[in-house]
């Protein structure tokens, strides 16, 4: 018996977002791979999955970026509940709200309940911008002046070496940018929690600042899946209702490669011990 299919996994619902097709900054061969080698009831598309700001200054689509499109939609054909909730980069999907498309559903959020009976507010994240400004403002201004400071660090070198002066660290510096970084990502987390709570909901999942995350935060479920730009990141339900965040590049190195999973058939039809069954008739013929 052959071991072709050992790399795949089968979930109860997983969450994906930030995938900003349309720049050559998406991760689309790790992303092809996951979806090749993930199964799932539910796949929710948590916005910013077609970066149209980017595409409207420059056109850049390659075939890499069609086949995601295509992984995604044949899905949804073979019956994964395929639920797309357009970002702050996609927002013009945000016209086709309730509408489905290819048989997938496009939502501006989502209420899912867990296998274990937990209500979960799925949303991008970008409708509280105009609150956190202020905190995206200081981590703004801290780029700046890093910029400036590193130029400043040039002259300071040439005149250290002509008048033998004590050498100027950055480390006060980057204490000060680190605490600002940590200041604008718990004022989104806090935001999301508190809107949550107002909701009734038992915890969020959303995305939209590339920071994957899942923990508790005063009794609320705080889940952000990431993105496939750096992270390479998606969170995923198990069939009891337990929520795991997954690092694909940490994953994807004990799996199968993509040629090897390519055969396998997409959508669960049945469940997942019809999938099941599927796979292990599959991997004992030749
Ligand atoms: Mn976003």
């Amino acid at each position: 018996m052959d071991n072709r299919f050992d790399g795949l996994k089968i979930y109860r619902s997983i969450w994906i977002s930030d995938i900003h097709l349309g720049t050559p900054g998406a991760s689309t061969d790790q992303l092809l791979h996951f979806l090749k080698c993930t199964r799932s009831e539910n796949l929710f598309l948590v916005g910013d999955i077609i970066d149209g700001w980017q595409l409207k200054k420059r056109w850049y689509w390659p075939q890499a970026h069609n086949d995601i499109v295509q992984k995604l939609l044949r899905k949804a054909r073979h019956g994964t509940n395929v639920v797309f909730i357009p970002g702050n980069h996609d927002e013009a999907a945000r016209q086709f709200v309730n509408v489905t498309f290819g048989e997938i559903k496009i939502c501006l959020d989502y209420i899912h309940e867990t296998a274990d009976g937990k209500r979960l507010w799925i949303v991008h994240g970008d409708l509280f911008d105009h609150v956190i400004q202020h905190a995206r403002w200081l981590a703004y201004i801290g780029d700046k002046a890093y910029q400036i400071l590193l130029r400043v660090n040039r002259w300071l070198n040439i005149w250290r070496d002509a008048f033998k002066l004590p050498y100027w660290s950055f480390s006060q510096y980057l204490k000060l940018k680190v605490k600002l970084a940590v200041s604008f990502i718990s004022a989104f987390e806090h935001a999301m929690v508190t809107e949550t709570r107002r909701r009734g909901c038992s915890g969020i999942i959303c995305g939209h600042i590339h920071k994957p995350e899942l923990k508790i935060t005063d009794g609320i479920i705080y889940g952000n899946d990431g993105d496939w730009v750096e992270s390479r990141s998606a969170l995923v339900e198990h069939y009891d209702g337990k929520l795991e965040l997954l690092n694909w590049d940490k994953i994807s190195k004990n799996i199968a490669s993509v040629a090897d999973v390519s055969s396998v058939k997409d959508g669960i039809d049945g469940g997942p011990t019809a999938a099941l069954g599927e796979l292990l008739s599959k991997s004992n013929s030749p």
